[in-house]
């Protein structure tokens, strides 16, 4: 008799090429246009197979995998996994998997892009001019905030964090604070140039603050009204980490009525829709989650993804052993039946 080939499901198109790697190895169930699901069709498609790749639009908690008794692996096609609901796939014995290290630099190239824009006011003068208003010039048009030799604030260090910071301190000669859960090892901090800093100290000091950090209940609107009036009146603030991180109704209050000078936002709490309260602003920047989008990342984002899903189903090179597994030690816990805590790894310093 035929050995059965694992069923694999993934959610949207991505990179048809190395998609097809997966198609030598199980019975592939491709996506060919790019799919909205309701949690009901996210449970019809896990119900029939044994692992899945997907993207941080879809969550997956109890109820998309109540009725999938064969399903064993999730691979996430991203860093961020506040899309997963951990705890509920290690107690399933299901391994999850997303793809750190592949997407560092990109995401921090677009972090410096978003602040260097959002404090040179580039979008806000592109409409200008493509509206016919250049006649209109003054000394004083359109003047913005210096980058360089400014001090940045970085929230959240974990490798992005640290690829900022190398970029501010290095390239731009910026004073670069840091604040995190945990602080990094002084020879660390030494070579990304960075400084760390109470939460206080870092709202309070920097010029340019970059949220860079996981979402969590614990960081949910950590950047309240509470926190913004702490901030410069000068200041910018640019977040390319989760919408969720900021009250952008109170980002929007302090935005208009000058308590902040500008901000730029790549991730939005209502991902795909964007607060008309923020729609309405001439100082921001809003970017539809662009962080890791350049050709190269995401083809190696996918590429991980592919790997980490075929190494969590017992195939390919690394069979076993994906390369980034989330919840390996819990999952691993459940099957031997002994207790597991929670079977999360992360921390600001995998990001
Ligand atoms: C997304 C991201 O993965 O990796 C993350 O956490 O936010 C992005 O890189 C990307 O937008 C594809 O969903």
């Amino acid at each position: 008799m035929a050995e059965t080939r694992p069923r694999v499901w993934v959610s949207q198109p991505l990179f048809d090429d190395v998609i097809e790697q997966l198609g030598q190895h199980v019975e592939l169930a491709m996506t060919h246009e790019v799919t909205r699901y309701t949690p009901a069709m996210l449970a019809d498609q896990l119900a029939q197979v044994d692992g899945a790749l997907i993207t941080l639009n879809e969550r997956i908690g109890p109820a998309e995998i109540a009725n999938a008794p064969q399903l064993r692996a999730i691979a996430n096609v991203g860093v961020g996994y506040n899309n997963l609901d951990v705890s509920a796939l290690s107690a399933a014995g299901i391994l999850a998997s997303n793809t750190p290290d592949v997407l560092t630099e990109t995401t921090a190239d677009l972090g410096f892009a978003l602040l260097m824009a959002t404090a040179r006011r580039i979008t806000e003068s592109e409409r200008w001019l493509r509206d016919g208003q250049w006649g209109q010039w003054s000394f004083q048009t359109m003047l913005g905030a210096d980058i360089h030799g400014s001090t940045l604030g970085i929230l959240g260090m974990g490798r992005i964090g640290q690829g900022i910071a190398r970029r501010g301190a290095l390239g731009f000669g910026m004073r670069v604070l840091y604040h995190n859960r945990s602080r990094l090892p002084e020879a660390t901090e030494a070579e990304v140039g960075a400084q760390y800093v109470e939460l206080d100290t870092l709202l309070a000091q920097a010029d340019h603050l970059v949220l860079v950090l996981p979402y969590s209940p614990s960081s949910h609107h950590i950047i309240d009204a509470a926190a913004l009036a702490k901030m410069k009146p000068s200041a910018t603030l640019v977040n390319i980490a989760r919408g969720g991180i900021v009250d952008e109704l109170a980002l929007a209050d302090a935005l208009a009525h000058g308590r902040l000078a500008a901000a730029g936002l790549d991730v939005f709490e209502g991902e795909p829709t964007v607060r008309p309260e923020l729609l309405a602003l001439h100082n921001i920047v809003l970017t539809p989650h662009i962080g890791s989008a350049s050709q190269a990342t995401r083809r190696a984002m996918v590429q991980l993804a592919v790997e980490n899903l075929l190494a969590a189903l017992g195939l390919g090179a690394n069979a076993g052993n994906p390369p980034s597994a989330i919840n390996a030690d819990a999952v691993a816990a459940v099957k031997t039946g002994a207790a597991t805590v929670g079977g999360k790894k992360t921390d600001d310093a995998k990001r």
